[in-house]
C-alpha cells in the first residue's frame, strides 16, 4: 500500500460519529471532503498564517524574510490585519444577508405579498417593540411590526449620525458605552460593510490596531444582523420551546421519501414542513410509508429548533446521508452547501433542489423562492423528492443504524419559562445563585462548525465532557449542536453519564420544578438554535452580568469554537470577544504570520475589551484553559459565598 493509500484511509477515519465511519468505510463512487482535504495537503503555509496579499492584482505578494514587504510595501501586519478584516466582512455580510431576507419578507407580509405567512409569536413583536420603547398599547400587530420592520430596516441601511440600536437596547450600559468610546459602535450593518471594505483596499489603512478595531466592528455589524435574525424568525415563525426528537443517520427511514433540508434560513424550511405535512397522501399515493424530513447545518438546527425535525448530520459531514442511497431530495438555501453535495447527488440519484438566487449549484435543479409562493415552490420541492422516490423503488440502501434521543428547543424565553418553577420573580438568579454557591463553576457556549484540520466531532466532545464534569452550564449553537444531538449529549442520560455533582444538581433542581410540564426530562446540554442564534446567549451573559451588577467581562462565562470553519464563525468571535467573553478557537485562525496582530488578538483584545482569543487545537488542553478562563473571573467576582 502505497503511503498516499495509507494516508487517504487514515484520513477517511477523521471523525468521531459511528454513522459517518460506517458509510466512509465503504467503497465510494465520488470523493467527499474527507478525501479533498488529502488531496489538498501540504495545504499553502503562506494562506495558512495569513501573509499571502492577493488585495490588487500585483500580487498575489506573499511575506518571507527575504522578502519581508509586499510590492507596495505593506508589511505582514498589514496584509495580516486586512484579511482578518475581510473574513469578518464575509461573515457580517453572510448574516446579514440571511436576516435581510427576513425583514424583506415581513415587509412583503406587511405589503400584502407574503400570503404563506403570518405573525406565529405576537407575544415576541411586543416584547421587541418595548425593548425599543415602540407603542403597543391598544394597538394592532400589523401596526407594531410595521415600526419594528422600520426600525430593523433603519439599522442596516443608516448611512450616518446615530449607531445601531440592536446593539443599544441588548447589552449591558458598560458595553455600549465601550463600544461608542472605542469608535467600533457601527453606525448600521450596511455602513459598516462598505466602510471596512473600503478600508482594506489597497492603498487604504496600513494601521494594524485600526484594522483590527475595524474588525470589531465587523464584529458588531455581524451582531446586529444576527440578532435581527433571531428576533424576527422568533416573530415569523414562533418562539422555539422545548422539542423531543432524535438525531445522526439512523433517522433515514427507507421506506419514505427523505428529504433533508439543508443551509441556514427558515424561511423556505419552514414552508417545506408544511408542505410535507399536507403533502403525506401524495408519499402514500407514490408507494412510500409517508415523508420523513431531515436536517442538515442550521436549516436543520431552525427546523428542529420550532418543528421537531430531526437533524440527520452536521455540516462535514452533509455529503454523506446521500451515500446511503435513501435521499430523494437535499433542499438548500444559503450559505454551508459544500458544491461537492451535487457531485455526490448525481451519483446516487438525490436531486439537489437549490433555491436562491445567489447560491446556485451547476446541475442542480433550480427553484426561484419568492415569498409570494412560498407554499407552492415548497410543495413543488416536495413533488420532485416524490418522483425521486419512485425512481428508487427496489433500489438498495444501505443506512447506518445509529441515531440518538434529542431535547432541542431552548430559546432564552424557554429557559426563563423554566427558571420560573424556581424564580417567579428573577428567573435569571437560577443560574447566578448557582454561581454564587459554586454549584455550576461557570456557563460555555459551544458554538461553529466542523474543521477537517481536526478530527470531526473529535474536540466538540472532548471539551463538552470535561466542561460538564466540572459543573460548567453548557450551551450550543449551530453544527457544534449538530454534534451534541448526533452523540448523545442532548438528552438526561447523557447527565447520568458526563455531569459532575453541582451540573447534575442543577438539573436536578429544574426537571423537579418542571415535572409533569414537558415530554420527559432536561439535556445535559442546552441547544440554543443555529449559528445565527448565537445572540440568544449573548442575552444570557448579558442578563448574567445585570444581576451580578457588573459589565460582562466580569461574568464567568466562555465561548468556544473547538471546530471553527466559516467566514461566520471568525466574525461570531469577534463580536464574542468585544462583548468581553474569552474565546476559545479549536483551529489556529491565520493570524500567526504577524506577531503584533496575534498579540493583539490573544492579549491587547483583553487589554481593552475584556475579551480576548484563546487559539488551541487540543480538546483537552483547551477545556483546561477555559476552566482556568472561569476560575479566575468567579475568584475576581468573588461569586463563590
Ligand atoms: S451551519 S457556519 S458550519 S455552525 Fe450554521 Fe454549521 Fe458553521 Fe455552517
Amino acid at each position: 500500500m502505497s503511503d498516499v493509500t495509507k494516508k487517504k484511509q487514515v484520513d477517511r477515519n477523521r471523525s468521531i460519529d459511528p454513522a459517518v465511519l460506517e458509510v466512509l468505510s465503504k467503497e465510494l463512487p465520488c470523493d467527499t471532503a474527507y478525501d479533498r482535504y488529502v488531496a489538498q495537503q501540504p495545504q499553502c503555509k503562506f494562506g495558512d498564517t495569513g501573509v499571502c496579499c492577493r488585495i490588487c492584482i500585483q500580487g498575489p505578494c506573499r511575506i518571507t524574510n527575504k522578502a519581508p514587504k509586499g510590492i507596495c510595501g505593506a508589511t505582514a501586519y498589514t496584509i495580516v490585519a486586512r484579511n482578518l478584516v475581510r473574513t469578518a466582512l464575509g461573515g457580517a455580510s453572510a448574516h446579514s444577508d440571511h436576516s435581510k431576507h427576513i425583514l424583506l419578507t415581513l415587509k412583503a407580509l406587511l405589503d400584502g405579498h407574503a400570503p404563506d405567512y403570518s405573525i406565529k409569536s405576537p407575544e415576541k413583536l411586543r416584547a421587541i417593540a418595548e425593548r425599543f420603547e415602540i407603542a403597543t398599547e391598544g394597538r394592532e400587530d400589523m401596526e407594531i411590526l410595521a415600526d419594528v420592520v422600520k426600525l430593523g430596516m433603519d439599522d442596516y441601511m443608516r448611512m450616518s449620525g446615530d449607531s445601531v440600536k440592536w446593539i443599544e437596547k441588548t447589552v449591558t450600559p458598560g458595553r455600549v458605552e465601550k463600544f461608542k468610546s472605542h469608535n467600533i459602535m457601527p453606525t448600521s450593518v450596511f455602513e459598516t460593510i462598505a466602510s471596512a471594505t473600503a478600508q482594506t483596499h489597497m492603498g487604504m489603512d496600513a494601521d494594524p490596531v485600526n484594522l483590527i478595531f475595524k474588525a470589531l466592528e465587523a464584529g458588531l455589524a455581524d451582531y446586529t444582523g444576527m440578532h435581527i435574525g433571531t428576533d424576527m424568525s422568533d416573530v415569523l415563525f414562533g418562539v422555539p420551546t422545548p422539542v423531543f426528537t432524535e438525531a445522526n443517520m439512523g433517522v433515514i427511514n427507507p421506506n419514505k421519501v427523505n428529504i433533508a433540508v439543508h443551509g441556514h434560513n427558515p424561511l423556505l424550511s419552514e414552508m417545506i414542513v408544511q408542505a410535507a405535512r399536507d403533502m403525506e397522501a401524495d408519499a402514500k399515493a407514490a408507494g412510500a410509508e409517508g415523508i420523513q424530513l431531515m436536517g442538515i447545518c442550521c436549516t436543520g438546527n431552525e427546523v428542529l429548533m420550532r418543528q421537531g425535525v430531526p437533524p440527520v448530520t452536521n455540516f462535514l459531514s452533509q455529503e454523506l446521508p446521500m451515500m446511503t442511497g435513501a435521499i430523494d431530495a437535499m433542499v438548500v438555501d444559503v450559505q454551508c452547501i459544500m458544491p461537492g453535495v451535487q457531485a455526490v447527488a448525481e451519483c446516487y440519484n438525490t436531486r439537489v433542489i437549490t433555491t436562491s438566487e445567489n447560491a446556485k449549484i451547476p446541475g442542480a435543479h433550480h427553484i426561484d423562492f419568492s415569498e409570494e409562493k412560498a407554499l407552492e415552490q415548497a410543495k413543488h420541492a416536495i413533488s420532485i423528492a416524490i418522483d425521486g422516490y419512485k425512481e428508487r423503488e427496489g433500489v438498495e440502501c444501505c443506512i447506518p443504524s445509529d441515531k440518538n434521543k434529542v431535547v432541542a428547543g431552548f430559546s432564552v424565553e424557554a429557559l426563563y419559562d423554566l427558571f420560573s418553577a424556581i424564580n417567579a420573580d428573577a428567573p435569571i438568579k437560577v443560574i447566578t445563585d448557582a454561581l454564587k454557591s459554586g454549584e455550576l463553576r461557570g456557563v460555555a457556549l459551544f458554538a461553529g462548525c466542523n474543521n477537517l484540520k481536526g478530527v470531526h466531532d473529535e474536540n466538540h466532545m472532548t471539551i463538552a465532557k470535561e466542561l460538564a464534569k466540572n459543573d460548567v452550564l453548557l450551551l450550543a449553537t449551530g453544527c457544534a449542536a449538530g454534534t451534541y444531538a448526533k452523540m448523545g449529549l442532548l438528552t438526561p442520560a447523557a447527565i447520568d453519564t458526563y455531569a459532575g455533582d453541582g451540573l447534575k444538581a442543577f438539573i436536578k433542581r429544574l426537571n423537579e420544578a418542571n415535572a409533569g410540564k414537558l415530554e420527559g426530562d432536561l439535556p445535559l446540554i442546552f441547544h440554543l438554535g443555529s449559528c445565527v442564534d448565537n445572540t440568544r446567549a449573548t442575552n444570557l451573559a448579558t442578563a448574567i452580568a445585570n444581576d451580578f451588577g457588573v459589565d460582562v467581562p466580569k461574568i464567568p462565562f466562555v465561548a468556544s469554537a473547538p471546530e471553527a470553519m466559516s467566514e461566520k464563525a471568525v466574525a461570531i468571535g469577534l463580536w464574542n470577544v468585544a462583548m468581553g467573553l474569552p474565546v476559545h478557537v479549536g483551529v489556529v485562525p491565520p493570524v500567526t504570520g504577524s506577531d503584533l496582530v496575534n498579540g493583539i488578538a490573544l492579549q491587547v483584545a483583553h487589554d481593552v475589551y475584556g475579551g480576548y482569543f484563546m487559539w488551541e487545537t487540543d480538546g483537552t488542553k483547551a477545556a483546561a484553559k477555559m476552566l482556568e478562563a472561569l476560575d479566575y473571573r468567579s475568584w475576581k467576582l468573588k461569586v463563590h459565598a
